[in-house]
């Protein structure tokens, strides 16, 4: 058993262990263990409000517990994998700690994704359930179910939250377990208890493996510094499985210090305005191209809720400074960013920064026990100030992403740096300033493209010879994508619009979350080269901001 727990995970090296024990990081408790100290600490208090609904951390406790009871008499066990895919509602919770409890494994998946990625998760994992919703914005989860069933013979159960299962298992009552109780397994803290998702930059998602130890400490840390209390109210506006809407403080950290979430349906100011109003919301986090989204409201002539936050995070991608100081200095808002990746390290502009730092840096780490190396091509460390590669490892930050040996030699340094992937420089106060990114990845306002991962598709339609997609600024996501295609000619030629419908069409059709469909469509005779013999995309983004 212990060994099938293992298995494709890198883990810690012994002495890193010892030292993050040692140093009171890993305290070796289960994330069950952290849901009973919170139920413990709070029973009464409201935990989360999702429409008319509104839950209790005893009643949250009480369904965790019964849908626990559930799964155990479906067979599951330790070390099962599953894969949640829900918005942002309750049931995701009960589903998160009682999968948890038993010592089986989630997987994060967020409601844009789509059956190439599902099929991948639930392939790569082995595992036997998906929980999904019937629908949400448009899109019937369950035609997803039907594929994934088809393509993945690991896959054993579909349970649907809605009103409307169909084939599938619905939500089950577990009213009736009330009396039950299954303990958890002998599990340490030490194991994985879920896996988040990395947006990558090769072509297949990958898979990040998070143990109860390093996760639970990111998020007491993060709560501490979010300065949450049990009189905090979150609104929950970006999909709650994500890694920052989980831990950076997110949910997580909410919950430990017993504060009430609100889950928000969808991001729109119409939705969330009346929210922060109605429940006098203190916290709430935000990807950049929403909070101009949300300023643009308050603009023309909306409430200004920014004012009555008492912390507004912004993160996910860059936040353009003069919008950092339009919404400090105008709309006196208490701002902080939030720089993080679901493979660990997140740093955090604090309550008591300058003005200036919170409005032109992406703050500082979580804990002195994350190391930090801005590094030029050749990995030697270059001198404060200078831009170069951002490596770190620490206390909650992987050592290796999922059966991922040989991408894993790239991404990882011998000895357990994760190579980020991002262009930063530091000031002398130990703030971070993003400055760019080498890594072939595109954030299109906080979702991550890997490029080849697209690229890969589109190259399998009949006509294309070879694609290659590449970023280009856009006021409102900060990135959208766009591909250039090099196309083999044919008598009856579409029209470029035709043939652009076509290839995003194409793109949707083989599964690919929506918004990796590229943006735009350029059609080129040839494609330029480096001196490598690569497509120069540097090029390619050039003409694109010539041409726009
Ligand atoms: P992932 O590894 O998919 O979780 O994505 C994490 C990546 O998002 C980071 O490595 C950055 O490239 C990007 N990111 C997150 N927060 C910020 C931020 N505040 N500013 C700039 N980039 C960010
Ligand atoms: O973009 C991210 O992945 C991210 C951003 C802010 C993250 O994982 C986090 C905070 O924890």
């Amino acid at each position: 058993m212990d060994s099938k727990l293992w298995d494709g995970i890198v883990q810690y090296p012994a002495e890193f262990v010892e030292q993050y024990i040692a140093k009171g990081y890993w305290l070796g408790l289960s994330m069950s263990h952290f849901l009973n100290d919170c139920v413990r600490k709070y029973a009464d208090h409201c935990a989360i409000i999702c429409g008319a609904e509104s839950l209790r951390y005893s009643e949250l406790k009480q369904k965790v517990d019964q849908f626990a009871v559930y799964l155990a008499k479906k067979g599951y066990q330790a070390g099962d994998n599953l894969v949640i895919q829900l918005p942002n509602i309750t049931e995701f919770f009960i589903a998160y700690f009682a999968s948890i409890h038993l010592g089986m494994r989630p997987i994060m998946s967020l409601p844009a994704h789509r059956h190439a990625e599902l099929s991948h998760f639930i392939q790569q994992t082995e595992a036997k359930l998906y929980i999904c919703a019937d629908h949400y914005l448009g899109f019937d989860y369950r035609t997803q179910a039907r594929t994934c069933q088809q393509r993945c013979p690991s896959l054993k159960q579909v349970i649907v939250v809605g009103d409307d299962a169909e084939e599938f298992d619905a939500w089950p009552d577990t009213s009736s377990f009330s009396n039950q109780y299954v303990a958890e397994p002998a599990i340490s803290a030490r194991h994985v208890a879920f896996f988040q998702l990395s947006g990558g930059s090769t072509g297949t998602p990958k898979l990040i493996p998070r143990t109860h130890d390093d996760y639970l400490y990111s998020v007491r840390a993060s709560a501490e510094i979010c300065q949450l209390d049990a009189k905090s109210k979150m609104l929950m506006v970006l999909p709650v499985a994500h890694n920052f809407s989980l831990s950076s403080a997110g949910s997580l950290g909410l919950f430990y210090a017993g504060g009430t979430l609100v889950l928000a349906k969808d991001p729109s100011p119409n939705t969330c305005f009346n929210l922060i109003e109605k429940y006098q919301i203190s916290h709430v986090a935000l990807v950049p191209a929403l909070a101009a989204k949300w300023l643009a409201t308050v603009q023309q002539g909306a409430h200004n809720i920014f004012a009555d936050l008492k912390l507004l995070q912004v993160g996910g991608a860059r936040l353009a400074d003069a919008l950092a100081r339009q919404l400090i200095e105008e709309y006196g808002c208490r701002l902080q960013q939030v720089f993080g990746m679901a493979e660990g390290l997140v740093n955090y502009t604090r309550y008591n920064d300058s003005i200036e730092t919170i409005i032109a840096t992406q703050g500082s780490r979580i804990s002195p026990g994350d190391e930090i190396k801005i590094v030029d091509d050749a990995d030697q460390e270059l001198a404060i100030g200078q831009v170069g590669h951002l490596l770190t490892r620490g206390p909650y930050t992987i050592r290796g992403y999922f059966k991922a040996d040989a991408h894993n030699s790239k991404a990882f340094t011998k000895d357990g740096f994760y190579r980020t992937g991002d262009l930063v420089r530091m000031t002398a106060d130990g703030n971070i300033i993003v400055e760019g990114r080498s890594k072939d990845q595109i954030n299109r306002g906080g979702e991550k493209i890997a490029t080849e991962e697209v690229e890969q598709v589109l190259n399998q339609h009949p006509q294309v010879i070879q694609s290659a997609l590449v970023s280009m600024p856009d006021e409102m996501l900060g990135e959208k994508s766009c591909a250039f295609i090099q196309w083999r000619k044919s008598n009856e030629d579409p029209s470029l619009t035709r043939l652009s419908m076509q290839l995003r069409q194409y793109v949707k059709n083989a599964g690919l979350a929506t918004f990796k469909i590229p943006d735009y469509i350029e059609l080129v005779d040839d494609m330029p080269y480096t001196a490598l013999g690569k497509i120069d995309k540097k090029t390619l983004r050039q003409r694109l901001v010539t041409k726009h």
